[in-house]
């Protein structure tokens, strides 16, 4: 019985990183959310962190894993190709390993960071915004 303090502080957490990503996607710059230490660029590390924090974000039924209607902007193929054990839903590693594998195309001169160029070509999540 009684209240479970942690957990609820943990809930009150979660939204914490929802509410201050969401303040920060307003102000539309997404680059300077990901670039944690402010050195200009986006290393492997604060991208795999990012990719976390979006991975909870979407997640909207908290069950740990992205079913495609949670997986907004990602194409169909793209779920596909990133749900390794086809179960129709993408868990975290699943979701990382793809978005990983993201970084490194984007990373166009190969030195395992993200310049704000590079960083704008993964996008979030979406193969193209034309198709709307
Ligand atoms: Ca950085
Ligand atoms: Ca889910
Ligand atoms: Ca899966």
């Amino acid at each position: 019985m009684g209240i479970p303090v942690i957990r609820a502080g943990c809930v009150a957490f979660g939204f914490l990183l929802i509410l201050s990503a969401a303040a920060a996607a307003e102000q539309g710059d997404s680059f300077l959310l990901s670039d944690r230490n402010g050195d200009g660029s986006i290393d492997q590390g604060e991208f795999y962190d990012r990719m976390v924090e979006l991975f909870y974000f979407a997640d909207r039924n908290r069950d740990r894993a992205l079913a495609p209607a949670e997986a907004d902007g990602v194409t169909a193929e793209a779920f596909r190709d990133a749900d390794r054990n086809d179960d129709g839903q993408l868990s975290l590693s699943e979701f990382t390993g793809a978005r990983v594998i993201d970084f490194n195309q984007a990373d166009s001169n190969r030195d395992g960071l993200l310049s704000r160029d590079e960083a704008a070509a993964v996008g979030p999540a979406r193969s193209s915004a034309a198709g709307q």
